[in-house]
């Protein structure tokens, strides 16, 4: 899978080097390219942002630079091997909140390209000119604000990359996580059995390994029910 991610801040993505993420982009794997926003600004400051139009608190991307950007890495990416056009993320807190879905209907894609907004938001018509160049899509990591799209493409980019087969070396684990069935994770124990007057539960002793299929499921339900009942309205 390729990905591109366009930024005003390049180094915040440095951690992809390390873990998970970087083994898998050394297999070969997984290919990220981060790009400098201001490469496609042209102006002595290198300038991104302006004033609103019609007033207001702020800054707001200009549409320029961004229409540069994305439309450069587009047709690179479309030299490559791709049989489809790329799908555009443009995390935003007024977007379609991210799930384990949408990180499996991404992960299912050739090329993803994420375009990091910071300010008071990006001029809405390189939405409408991204439409042409792929899939666009404005993505939320939930109801909360953060200075701008860097963190949040982060944890997408983690959501995804772990589900390309060959990045999470054993593939039963992305399996018994949380989220994956619907539910939330059951709870896991390793050793001593006893620790600090904290006992491991029996069943889990006992070798029955039915018997603990049943209760792991119990524990699921039971935590989900507690913690997060949204979701059982949810799941089947
Ligand atoms: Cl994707 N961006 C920003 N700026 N804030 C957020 C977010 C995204 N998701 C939740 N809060």
């Amino acid at each position: 899978m390729r990905i591109d991610v366009v930024s005003i801040f390049p180094s915040f993505f440095d951690v992809l080097e390390v873990s998970l993420l970087g083994r898998a982009r050394g297999k070969g794997l997984l290919d990220v390219r981060v790009h400098d926003l201001r490469s496609w600004a042209h102006d002595r400051h290198r300038t991104v942002d302006d004033t609103p139009y019609g007033g207001g608190a702020g800054m707001v991307m200009k549409p320029e630079p961004w229409g540069e950007a994305l439309g450069a890495i587009a047709s690179d990416a479309s030299t490559g091997p791709q049989t489809t056009g790329p799908v555009i993320v443009f995390p935003s807190p007024a977007g379609e909140v991210f799930t384990q879905a949408t990180a499996r209907e991404l992960a299912a894609r050739e090329h993803l390209i994420f375009g990091c907004g910071r300010y008071e938001g990006i001029d809405e018509r390189v939405f409408a000119h991204a439409a042409s160049l792929g899939e666009v899509r404005l993505i939320s990591l939930g109801d909360y604000v953060l200075n701008g799209g860097e963190v949040a493409a982060m944890a997408m980019i983690e959501a995804v990359g772990r589900l390309i087969p060959g990045v999470v070396g054993n593939p039963d684990s992305l399996v018994e996580e949380s989220h994956e069935d619907g539910l939330l994770e059951y709870p896991s124990y390793t050793k001593p059995a006893s620790w600090r007057g904290l006992d491991v539960p029996d069943i889990l002793l006992s070798g029955n390994h039915g018997a603990i299929a049943a209760w792991r499921r119990e524990q699921q339900l039971e935590r989900t029910r507690a913690r997060r009942p949204d979701l059982l309205d949810r799941s089947d």
